[in-house]
């Protein structure tokens, strides 16, 4: 019997609710939208959904900031809607995996309220200091450029909030505040969810609330990234709850190394199945986002190679809601849309670990087209905005920095065909539509055989099918001039990924019988033409890794 977990064979699609499909024109996606397009998922291919938070929530940080763990967002339907959604999904062997957000609550959250005013048993449910109002207990910064303390003075004390001052962050030295998240987990597996994405994981344990060490951005960071007590919270969810239903975790993990990841992921300590790791999206900054870098592709691809060497399991990933869209920010999303957004599918699609694709990648969604700060809704560049300006960036450095790494951009509806609104919504979308949806939507790909969308399936489709491709080793052959060759080997049989991520000719470093080509080619290329990605077997092989999808 095969007993390889099912996330190491399949794909995972995240969502963003807000932006998916609405279905009753109040201008936001919703959970009837989703099950209206679940037909259209299972097509792709997909084998998870992971939905972005549909909680009860003020929205401060677009469902980050939950008031209620337990429930719906009106805005996103009932919970009777999310149990049809896990029903239905079902049937399409399709799975489920919420959003946790635990570092954090809402502020508006009724343990934080009941926290503010020393009601039992809340009062210790979060991180409360004592201090003079304009005398912060300490200089920690927080990660959306401010700093992290607030003075309440409904309690007189400070709280703790490393993200929007709306969140503030839980207490995990309290055993009831495991005991209350273990409770919310239960919750939601008895409904029938496969797993959580765990929002922040590796920064829920705070050690000490000292003074941290002076840095550009994230002052402190060295008392809570990773620790020990984070390492013994997760192998505890783990015991208690999540291994009993079977459960897939992944968690968001900031600033981690590969030693670091593979102690969350080796399955011996028990604690994450998976980890979304940001090295690779750090390419293209200097170690903070905002500090802009040119992006080369030989930096990314070795940074790849590194991560595929050193962790045992990867995830794959080049966006979600927090990133710039990949063919705008790896490709060239004018010249050479359809090519490069086809290369960076191949790339995802072939490497070793969980592959997990953000909605719209499917399709070549590009990077907002926004003109002007007043059509920005998200929380991170409005404050960064303003922290500029407080130290009188320039404008035009200040107006790069949202245009390049806004995270807008990814959440922007989706363009479903070339109707108003993109098909997503009959009312006023509360985020601007790209004006390129006449040009990139699902209807028009859907009818091209040579659409980036049919080109994922296919790709989706020859993973689904090939045991090389899902668990094949990893072994780099190539790296340079925009150029990434690696082959994927598993008992005889081998797959040879070549990609050149450039607008220059190459000279293709390999050699064999096309299984996949985002140029349409039969016959194995001398020279790769931009943006030119191509899937080759050995001649020999009679039994091939997997047949050609047509
Ligand atoms: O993000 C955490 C995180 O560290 C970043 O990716 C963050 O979005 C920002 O870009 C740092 O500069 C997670 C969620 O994915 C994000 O949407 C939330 O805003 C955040 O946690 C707080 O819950
Ligand atoms: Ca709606």
């Amino acid at each position: 019997m095969d007993k390889t977990p099912w996330w190491k064979q399949k794909v995972i699609y995240q969502i963003y609710p807000m932006s998916f499909c609405d279905s009753n024109g109040d201008g936001i996606g919703d959970l009837p939208g989703i099950i209206s397009r679940l037909d259209y998922l299972q097509q792709l291919g997909v084998g998870a959904l992971w939905l972005s938070p549909v909680y009860p929530s003020p929205n401060r940080d677009n469902g980050y900031d939950i008031s209620d763990y337990c429930d719906i967002h009106p805005n996103y339907g009932t919970l009777a809607d999310m149990d049809t959604l896990i029903a239905e999904a079902k049937k399409r062997d399709i799975r489920i995996i919420m959003d946790l957000v635990i570092n954090h609550t809402s502020d508006q959250h009724r343990w934080f309220q009941k926290s503010r005013r020393r009601i039992e048993p809340y009062t210790d449910f979060y991180i409360w200091k004592k201090g003079e109002p304009g005398k912060k207990p300490s200089n920690w910064g927080s990660f959306f450029g401010e700093d992290c303390w607030v003075y309440d003075e409904l309690r007189g004390e400070y709280y703790l909030h490393l993200f929007a001052k709306e969140q503030p962050d839980l207490n995990f030295h309290n055993e009831m505040v495991i005991e209350a998240i273990e409770e919310v987990m239960r919750f939601w597996l008895e409904r029938g969810v496969a797993g959580f994405r765990c929002d922040v994981i590796n920064v829920i344990y705070k050690n000490t609330l000292a003074n941290g060490k002076w840095r550009p951005a994230l002052t402190g960071s060295e008392h809570y990234i990773s620790t020990e007590g984070c390492h013994r919270v997760l192998h505890r969810l783990n015991t208690e709850v999540l291994s009993r239903y079977d459960a897939f975790t992944v968690g968001e993990t900031v600033f981690v190394t590969p030693r670091m990841a593979e102690d969350l992921v080796d399955p011996s300590r028990r604690e994450l199945s998976t980890v979304f790791a940001f090295e690779h999206m750090e390419t293209d900054c200097f170690k903070i986002k905002w500090f802009l870098r040119k992006f080369r592709a030989e930096r990314f691809f070795a940074c790849l190679t590194k991560w595929q060497k050193a962790l045992s399991w990867n995830t794959v990933y080049l966006e979600n809601h927090d990133q710039p869209r990949s063919v705008s920010r790896f490709g060239d999303d004018t010249r050479y849309h359809d090519e490069s957004a086809k290369a960076l599918a191949t790339l995802v699609l072939t490497l070793r670990g969980t592959p997990f694709l953000f909605e719209g990648q499917e399709i070549g969604m590009t990077n907002f087209d926004y003109t002007g700060m007043e059509q920005i809704r998200d929380v991170e560049s409005l404050n960064i905005w303003n922290l500029g300006q407080k130290l009188h960036l320039p404008r035009a450095l200040r107006w790069k920095m949202i245009k390049e790494k806004g995270r807008d951009n990814a959440r922007t509806p989706m363009q479903w065909d070339d109707t108003a609104n993109a098909g997503f919504s009959g009312g006023t979308p509360w985020l601007a539509v790209n004006e390129n949806y006449t040009r990139i939507n699902v209807r028009d790909q859907q009818q091209d055989p040579d659409s980036v969308l049919n080109y994922y399936r296919r790709l989706i489709a020859l993973r689904n099918g090939s045991a090389v491709l899902q668990q094949g080793s990893f072994t780099e052959l190539h790296r340079g001039d925009g150029l990434y060759a690696y082959r994927r080997a598993l008992g005889e049989q081998s797959v040879t990924v070549v990609i050149n991520l450039s607008e220059r000719q190459n000279k293709n470093p390999a050699g064999g019988r096309v299984l996949l080509s985002n140029y349409g080619r039969t016959a194995c290329p001398g020279t790769l033409l931009p943006y030119e990605a191509v899937l080759l077997v050995p001649e020999a092989e009679k039994q091939p890794a997997a047949e050609v999808v047509q």
